[in-house]
């Protein structure tokens, strides 16, 4: 356990800007790389990166970044050290962190042990519920009768949510309003669940109405030293697809952090978690927050952590990999400003999202103080229709909250792209819109507040605040018209 181990040359097990993200480090640590690429990745930024690049197989992820086998026969071929796995693809997938160890290489991930706990809901909440981690009233085992699932509905209170055991990032999701209405949703729920993870098993929560999405970062190393890295507000989604994300929460007090902070630290102590994970929470309005899940991977949304930190989390995980202790403790960190990304999709927000894959005819990302863009293509590049349509991170840091903003909109001002839609008006949308502005939004942003009328005219401040003063408007007089609280219903169903 104790022993150093030296990694001196990576192989990155993804694509991407993530693949590049996770480069930089390694060069800036003096370790060499080899990246992976299938067919519809020649000539990508990450390929040309890397000190060597090495063919795996056609377009389809499955045939190409989802083959562990033929990825771990490269780098043992070439004489790599150890495996960086990224997000998405393999990062999660327990089997693939064993083989990687099997052939003797560092995985520099958490262990498969960790990886399996988490991955399954169930198993995740009965190993945490003994660590004083607060949870959304419900089950912690498979409901299997309808008769048992309506106890437990009657029991935790209308309207509830069954969610599927195996699933995860909403998927296999029902909400119930009802008593008549348990056995149709039940049915389907279990149907959903068994088509898509093979595995029927559901349990019962109540359903958190206008939660806000919370999620701590962590880090682990194999001595026992565990920390958080604070917390990163991620309510501004659509369709269980994050589009914005902010730290700190604009919403947290300093007593509140470092509550679940050290909830989160415990839910990572609970599985002998080892490297950077993450743990998510559902904040309700009386700021009460409860456990949803782990997700034993380097996020999407890492960058705005580190730049109120001030640590490298890829440095972290592979210094943790070659077995060092964490280099500070608890005490050592603090918040310093406020950060924000936006994620750029080849998305057509006018369009209900559309995706809108093509080749980008210019490009030039902004620049300047307090920005930083994870991207992955270049000018001429098409975004293949294979995978994820994310073409970069856009980061801004600023002193405060307001600052950060003002930055945004300028970045995105500045954010040369054309040949496709993106979501970068969207982003200004976000900055301007006064909910956000005033912090004062959770997961229902997308659909209480966006309406693509409002990005047609983006500089037309008038136009923007007419509308939204009219929606708001609406709003209120509805809320007040409703003789007793009404569960609201969540934008997914709303989209059908
Ligand atoms: C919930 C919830 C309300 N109540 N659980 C969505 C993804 C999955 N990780 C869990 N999710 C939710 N679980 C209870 N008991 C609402 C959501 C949810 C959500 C959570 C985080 C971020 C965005 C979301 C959008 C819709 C629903």
């Amino acid at each position: 356990m104790s022993e150093i181990r030296k990694i001196e040359k990576v192989l990155v097990a993804n694509r991407g800007e993530i693949a590049l993200r996770v480069m930089r480090t390694c060069k800036d640590m003096g370790i060499r790389t080899v990246a992976i690429f299938s067919d519809a990745d020649r000539g990508a930024k990450y390929v040309q990166y890397a000190d060597q690049a090495v063919h795996i197989g056609p377009p389809a992820s499955a045939q190409s970044y989802l083959q562990g086998q033929r990825i771990v026969e490269v780098a043992l071929r070439l004489g790599v050290d150890a495996i960086h796995p990224g997000y998405g693809f393999l990062s999660e997938n327990a089997r693939f962190a064993e083989q990687v160890m099997a052939a003797g290489l560092a995985w520099i991930g958490p262990e498969p042990h960790a990886i399996r706990v988490m991955g399954d809901k169930l198993t995740a909440k009965n190993t945490v519920k003994a660590h004083d981690i607060p949870m959304v009233p419900g089950v912690d085992h498979a409901v299997t009768s309808v008769e048992e699932g309506k106890q437990v509905a009657e029991r935790v209170g209308y309207p509830v949510l069954i969610k599927a055991s195996a699933g995860g990032g909403g998927k296999g999701m029902r909400i119930v309003e009802r008593e008549a209405d348990f056995e149709e949703q039940m049915r389907r729920a279990v149907s959903e669940a068994l088509s898509a993870f093979g595995d029927g098993a559901v349990f019962i929560e109540r359903y958190v109405g206008s939660p806000h999405h919370i999620e701590v970062q962590v880090l682990a190393d194999k001595h026992g030293n565990c920390v958080h890295l604070f917390e990163r507000e991620c309510s501004i989604q659509r369709r269980h697809q994050k589009v914005v994300e902010e730290a700190p929460s604009p919403l947290l007090t300093p007593e509140l952090r470092q509550r679940i902070g050290q909830a989160a630290v415990r839910v990572a102590r609970s599985c002998q978690y080892v490297g950077a994970g993450t743990v998510e929470f559902l904040m309700d309005e009386n700021r009460d927050f409860y456990f949803l899940e782990m997700n034993t991977r380097l996020q999407v949304e890492h960058p705005v952590t580190e730049m109120v930190t001030g640590i490298d989390l890829v440095r972290e995980q592979i210094r943790v990999a070659q077995g060092h202790p964490l280099s500070f403790r608890q005490e050592d960190l603090s918040l310093r400003g406020h950060a924000i990304e936006l994620r750029v999709y080849a998305e057509d927000p006018m369009n209900d999202f559309m995706p809108n894959v093509g080749v980008i005819r210019r490009y030039n990302p902004p620049k300047g103080p307090g920005i930083r863009v994870d991207d992955g293509y270049e000018a001429g590049m098409e975004i293949p229709i294979h995978y994820d349509s994310m073409i970069a991170k856009l980061v801004v840091h600023g002193r405060d909250r307001a600052e950060a903003i003002e930055r945004m909109l300028r970045a995105i001002d500045d954010y040369v792209l054309t040949g496709l839609r993106t979501t970068l008006p969207f982003g200004s949308f976000v900055m301007r819109h006064p909910a956000f502005r005033a912090g004062l939004y959770d997961t229902h942003f997308v659909g209480d507040h966006f309406d693509p009328r409002l990005l047609e005219e983006p500089k037309k401040d008038a136009a923007v605040a007419a509308v939204v003063a009219a929606r708001l408007f609406s709003r209120m007089t509805h809320e007040q018209a409703a003789s007793h609280p009404q569960p609201r219903q969540s934008s997914w169903r709303r989209r059908g």
